[in-house]
C-alpha cells in the first residue's frame, strides 16, 4: 500500500440493545462498500461498534452479559465483514468486546480493537488501557458506565504495527484524554493513530461539563496529533442510543493538528480524506524536532550551513 490514500471514517449511529450482529455487521458492511466506491483503503468503525454500549447496564445474568462480547474474531457472525473487505482489498480498525478463557479456564474480558489487512489477516490488537466509570452499580445515575466491572486494563501496552503504508497505533475513547497514550505510540513511530469512541454528553459526575464534551473529545485529539505529528482518526458510535446522547464528531486530523474532514450528523456516515503518512515530517522535523531541540547533541543538519564567502 501507498503512503497516500484515501480513509474513511465509519461514525455509526444508535445501535439497541437487541439489534442482532448480522444487522449491525451489515450496516458495517454497508458504509465498507460505499467508502469503497468513493476510493478509500482503509476504513476505521467505533469502540464496542458490534453491540450497544452495555457498561450502561448492570447486568446480573452473565450469560446476558456474555452475549455482547466476541469469543472468536472473526467468529460466524462477523466473518461477513472479513469477506467484504477482502473482496474490496480494503483494510479497516474495528473496536468490540472480547471474551477469551485462560490456560486455567478463567474468563478474560477486554476492550479490544484490531487492525485488518486488506488480505483478511488480523495484524494488530490492542486492549483498552484506560478504563473510565465505576465498578459497582450507582443506581443514582441515569446511566451506568460499568467499564471497570466488565473489562480488565489491557495487558498488550500500546504497540504499534506496520502496515496500511506506514506505522499505525490503535487506542479507545478515554484513552484519548491522557497525553501519553499519544506520546507512547508516537515514541515508537507511530504515523497515524486509529481510535474508537462512545462518549455520552451527560457525565453525572460533572454535569456542569455537558457543554464542553464536543470541545474536550476534539481538543484532546487535535493536540494529541499536532504535539505528535501523527495522523488521528476519531470515530463515534453517535446519537441517542437507549435513551443515552453520544456525542458525533468522528473526524480526520492532520499531523498539523487540523480537523481536514468531520462528520455532519449522528446516524451511520462516512468522513473521507486523503492521507499522506510523509506529512508527519511537517511537524517532526521542525516545531516538534526532539534531536534539535531537546537533544542538540543528536541533531545532525540535513545541509550544512552557509559559510560567509
Ligand atoms: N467509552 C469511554 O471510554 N467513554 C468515556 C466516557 C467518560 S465518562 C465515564 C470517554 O472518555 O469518552
Amino acid at each position: 500500500m501507498t503512503r497516500q490514500y484515501l480513509l474513511a471514517a465509519a461514525q455509526l449511529g444508535p445501535v439497541s440493545r437487541t439489534e442482532p450482529r448480522e444487522s449491525v455487521v451489515q450496516r458495517m458492511i454497508d458504509l465498507m462498500h460505499e467508502a469503497h466506491r468513493r476510493g478509500a483503503s482503509v476504513i476505521v468503525y467505533p469502540e464496542l461498534a458490534l453491540t450497544t454500549f452495555f457498561p450502561r447496564w448492570y447486568l446480573e445474568d452473565e450469560q446476558e452479559l456474555d452475549s455482547f462480547y466476541e469469543t472468536d474474531m472473526p467468529g460466524p457472525l462477523t466473518q461477513p465483514l472479513f469477506d467484504a473487505a477482502r473482496q474490496s482489498g480494503m483494510g479497516f480498525y474495528l473496536g468490540y468486546a472480547e471474551l477469551s478463557l485462560d490456560d486455567s479456564g478463567r474468563k478474560r474480558r477486554f476492550n479490544t480493537s484490531i487492525l485488518v489487512s486488506p488480505e483478511g489477516e488480523i495484524v494488530g490488537k490492542y486492549r483498552k488501557i484506560h478504563l473510565p466509570g465505576h465498578a459497582e452499580n450507582e443506581p443514582w445515575r441515569p446511566f451506568q458506565h460499568l467499564e471497570k466491572r466488565y473489562f480488565e486494563n489491557g495487558n498488550l501496552g500500546f504497540p504499534v504495527f506496520e502496515t496500511f503504508g506506514g506505522v499505525m497505533g490503535m487506542c479507545l475513547c478515554n484513552d484519548r484524554r491522557w497525553p501519553e497514550t499519544f506520546r507512547v505510540l508516537a515514541l515508537r513511530g507511530a504515523e497515524m493513530v486509529m481510535l474508537g469512541y462512545n462518549t455520552p454528553v451527560h457525565y453525572p459526575l460533572a454535569p456542569e461539563h455537558d457543554h464542553l464534551q464536543d470541545f474536550h473529545n476534539h481538543l484532546c485529539m487535535q493536540a494529541g496529533a499536532y504535539q505528535n505529528g501523527c495522523w488521528v482518526i476519531g470515530v463515534a458510535k453517535a446519537g441517542c442510543e437507549e435513551g443515552c446522547d453520544l456525542i458525533g464528531g468522528t473526524c480526520i486530523i492532520a499531523p498539523t493538528g487540523e480537523i481536514i474532514a468531520r462528520a455532519q450528523g449522528f446516524g451511520d456516515e462516512l468522513v473521507i480524506a486523503e492521507i499522506d503518512l510523509d506529512r508527519c515530517a511537517e511537524i517532526r522535523r521542525n516545531i516538534f524536532n526532539f534531536a534539535l531541540h531537546r537533544e542538540p547533541e543528536n541533531y545532525q543538519p540535513i545541509c550544512e550551513p552557509k559559510t560567509a564567502s
